[in-house]
């Protein structure tokens, strides 16, 4: 039976894959930051934190020798490297803590990797935000990268390092470029999480208006679950690669808006334009989204959308999931938690 590490599973990917993982009989050590209080309510809504075969070890990618004593201690065969700084709108704020996390933090594994065991295969958490100021439609592995914030340059060098460590010592490093990709375990600061919560906080009373940023942004948004299929392909190949995961559809931030109302049973009419859009409930006719340029960014990637052709003939990957079935199911998972006023 396989061994495999996951870095970040107290996040998003992290939790999916290492369910994922356990169901092919692997063995996970999964990697997670000291913190005061602890973070786990993802593999526990999962209900695999206490699973026998998944070992929880304390590590920070920021430090080369806790890399070195993981690979060492552990015998993994496979590492997917899932942790990052992710938030783009942070590392405007952050962009050091982000450089240092997300770029040189993958350094850090690679050079475990090649110190301990160069046989190891490597999975880059790559990321669509690469292609930034976007040079082509739909963007695929060859189209040009124009990274738009400190998040996506950072995630660049980490990209170039896994194929420069394939090609210089051999190293089985693929890198998947994911587009974005939700669920119920999403985090609550990323747009549609943010909305389906906000939606779902609406519909129950507990909150008046959803402010947002930039809605005409437009995004490719798959399912979590699927992607985390696509990653375990990838290391399961005859040869490292890079692909794109994705969908090859995309919608604004303004129609997943209407869609969660629409799964909340609500619908909504947009009034105004730009700073000054609105939204009103029409049962009601409460304003119930408002845009805030608060949430606006300093640089801004309007449109990611991937054609995920290469994964499909080569790992036989398809994204399994509609934007609607992902939208419908993460509304309801946020009407349940909040009537149960569950608040992560
Ligand atoms: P999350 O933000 O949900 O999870 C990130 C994980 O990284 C968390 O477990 C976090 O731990 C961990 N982490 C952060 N800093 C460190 C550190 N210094 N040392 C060790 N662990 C750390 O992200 P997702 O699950 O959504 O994404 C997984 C990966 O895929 C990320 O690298 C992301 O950038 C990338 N990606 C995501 C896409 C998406 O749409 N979701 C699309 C393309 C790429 P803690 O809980 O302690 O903060
Ligand atoms: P993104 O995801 O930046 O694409 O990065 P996010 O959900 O944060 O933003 C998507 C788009 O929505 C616009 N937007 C808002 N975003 C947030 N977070 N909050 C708002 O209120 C808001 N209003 C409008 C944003 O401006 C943006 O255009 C995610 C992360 O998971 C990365 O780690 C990953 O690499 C990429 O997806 C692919």
């Amino acid at each position: 039976m396989k061994t495999a590490i996951v870095t970040g599973v107290t996040g998003q990917d992290g939790a999916y894959l290492t369910e994922l993982l356990l169901s092919k009989g692997y063995t996970v050590y999964g990697t997670y930051r000291r913190t005061s209080s602890v973070h786990f309510w993802r593999i526990e809504e999962l209900d695999i934190v206490n699973h026998p075969n998944l070992h929880m070890v304390e590590f920070d990618l920021t430090d080369l020798s806790t890399c070195i004593r993981l690979l060492q201690a552990s015998g993994a065969t496979e590492i997917y490297n899932l942790a990052a700084q992710s938030f783009v709108g942070v590392s405007f704020e952050q962009p050091i803590t982000t450089a240092e996390i997300t770029g040189v933090g993958a350094v850090n594994l690679l050079e475990a990797i090649r110190i301990v065991n160069p046989k190891v295969r490597f999975y880059q958490a790559s990321t669509s935000e690469m292609f930034g100021k976007v040079q082509a439609i739909p963007q695929i592995e060859s189209t040009p990268f124009y990274p738009r914030s400190p998040y996506g340059v950072a995630k660049l060098y980490a990209h170039w390092m896994t194929i420069n460590y394939r090609e210089s010592y051999g190293i089985f490093g693929s890198s998947g470029i994911l587009f974005n990709h939700e669920s119920p375990l999403r985090g609550r600061e990323f747009v549609t999480r943010k909305i389906t919560d906000s939606i779902a906080k609406i519909k129950l009373g507990k909150l008046d208006v959803l402010e947002l940023g930039n809605i005409d942004a437009k995004r490719d948004w798959g399912f979590a679950k699927d992607y985390v299929e696509g990653m375990w392909r990838m290391l399961q190949a005859d040869q490292p690669d890079t692909y794109v995961l994705a969908t090859n559809r995309m919608e604004t931030v303004r129609d997943f808006v209407t869609m969660a109302a629409k799964a909340a049973s609500m619908t909504l009419e947009f009034r105004g334009t730009a700073e000054n859009e609105t939204a009103v409930d029409t049962a009601t006719g409460k304003t119930v989204v408002r845009v805030n340029p608060r949430f606006y960014r300093p640089a801004e990637v309007e449109l990611l959308i991937g054609n995920p052709e290469k994964a499909k003939s080569e790992l036989g990957w398809e994204p399994k999931t509609t934007l609607e079935e992902l939208c419908a199911m993460m509304v309801a998972a946020d009407l349940r938690r909040n009537e149960i006023g569950f608040s992560f």
